[in-house]
């Protein structure tokens, strides 16, 4: 038995009977009241889900189990030498809410080395899709294909499934997973954009270390990963991939078909495809000025052309934050230190000077200030990563972490199947009292 596991197993029986009074005693207390608009509009705001692994302020940002992300970032035990922590010992912080030591980090990693081979199926599956598929989209079916090697569904078709012990099956599925899509990430992009050059992991590098590796960039793009994974990986349940996540989780579906549905949700252009949505558009401006640096005055025609045109500013905004995005700060330092003279770079920055007043005068969306792919994908252009299509699984990779430690404590506390219930238009102007019953 793994220290990690046995910790979470603490934490978890720690844990139940809160849950259990909350429920009992209290099942009835309101949270809130739901307004028609927020019927109407994607629930924004309405307060029906628990999750203990992160919590977003509106003005604060993110923080992962009480931390905020300097906090996370300087609290986490480091490989020697490197700026950003293991994402293994994260992945312990994220489950049990304690900061392992550096021997407890490095067990993890050992863990992850042992269940970190991919199938050769995997392989083959991804090198059977038609040469035009998204990396998204092949990402997706490469986690559900693996489906058929679920520790929790075996569990639930074994006849002897019980409630309780569900969560040890989802833990098992989260690691197998959280193994091995560092070198699936990997091997699409070998596969798909050089030429199908794969290169094998490397067993004595530990997560971040082995995907620089797989995907064949030098150093320091393994504290890029690191850094990268650990800022991507959760934002409450509320987002789209967390939510469809936990959906899907919620029906006592193993943690490949969550999973995978999650990654499907965060491929829009609203969620995390923003991050390619912003390299593609920021390359459009710099077409359009022939290679000349757009003065402040240019990039701001620029900015509303594309808001006249209909499209919104990619990397800008935000459903729940009205404050720029930590995760976009913490980028921004990484970009000051190692990239300070990028050209790129320097239209991100620009856009960081112009682009939120654009959106306070146009006066439509509630944050102006940017998020956090306005800067993601400038960092992967800089190290060579110019695929951008590939930008939106480097997100899923850090996203699977957040999400397969909820979908673990989900089984752990039991949370229901969802089912939120729906009114018809007619009932809402009943409610609203245009029409009478
Ligand atoms: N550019 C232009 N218009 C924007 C905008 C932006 N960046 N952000 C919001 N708006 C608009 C909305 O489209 C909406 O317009 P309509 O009333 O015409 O529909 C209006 O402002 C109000 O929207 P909001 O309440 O401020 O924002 P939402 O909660 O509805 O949506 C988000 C949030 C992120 C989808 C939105 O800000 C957006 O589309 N941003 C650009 C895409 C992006 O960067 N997505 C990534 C977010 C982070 C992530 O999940 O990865």
């Amino acid at each position: 038995m793994s220290t990690l596991k046995d910790r979470l197993r603490e934490k978890i029986e720690a844990h139940r009977p809160r849950t259990t009074r909350l429920l009992k005693e209290y099942g009835d207390v309101k949270v809130g009241e739901v307004t028609i608009a927020q019927a109407i509009n994607g629930m924004r705001g309405v307060k029906a889900l628990t999750t203990d692994i992160s919590y977003l302020d509106p003005n604060e940002g993110i923080r992962f189990r009480g931390k905020t992300i300097p906090e996370t970032m300087a609290a986490l035990p480091k490989p020697p030498g490197k700026d950003y922590p293991y994402v293994e010992g994260f992945w312990f912080f994220l489950l049990t809410g304690d900061v392992p030591t550096e021997a407890e980090a490095l067990e993890v990693v050992e863990e992850f080395k042992k269940r970190r081979k991919m199938p050769q199926y995997v392989i083959d599956l991804l090198r059977n899709m038609p040469c035009g598929t998204h990396p998204m989209a092949m990402f997706s079916a490469a986690i559900v294909a693996m489906q058929q090697e679920s520790e929790f569904a075996k569990y639930y078709d074994s006849g002897h499934f019980n409630k309780m012990d569900a969560w040890e099956y989802m833990y098992e599925d989260a690691t197998n997973i959280l193994a091995r899509i560092p070198s699936i990430a990997a091997y699409i992009y070998r596969m798909k954009f050089k030429s199908d050059l794969i290169i094998h992991p490397n067993y004595d590098l530990d997560m971040g270390g082995n995907f620089a590796y797989q995907m064949g960039i030098p150093e320091p793009y393994d504290d890029v990963a690191r850094m990268y994974f650990i800022l991507h990986s959760d934002h409450e349940s509320g987002n789209a991939s967390a939510h469809t996540t936990h959906l899907i989780a919620s029906t006592l579906s193993d943690a490949y078909y969550a999973l995978s549905g999650g990654l499907n949700a965060l491929a829009g252009p609203l969620h995390g495809l923003a991050n390619q949505e912003v390299l593609k558009w920021l390359l459009g401006v710099m077409d359009k000025m022939g290679g000349v640096e757009p003065t402040e005055e240019d990039m701001k025609k620029f900015v509303w052309d594309t808001l006249n045109s209909g499209n919104v500013i990619p990397g800008f905004g935000h459903a729940v934050l009205r404050k720029t995005d930590p995760r976009y700060q913490s980028q921004r330092e990484f970009c000051l230190k190692h990239l300070p003279n990028d050209r790129l770079f320097k239209y991100v920055d620009m856009l960081y000077r112009v682009v939120p007043d654009i959106l306070v005068e146009q006066g439509k969306a509630k944050n102006p200030w940017p998020n956090v792919d306005a800067q993601s994908g400038v960092i992967q252009w800089f190290y060579g990563l110019r695929e951008y299509d590939f930008y939106t699984v480097l997100f899923g990779v850090g996203r699977a972490i957040g999400v397969l430690a909820n979908i673990t404590w989900d089984r752990a506390l039991g949370y229901a199947i969802e089912r939120p219930k729906s009114l018809t238009t007619e009932m809402l102007e009943e409610i609203a009292g245009i029409k009478k019953k």
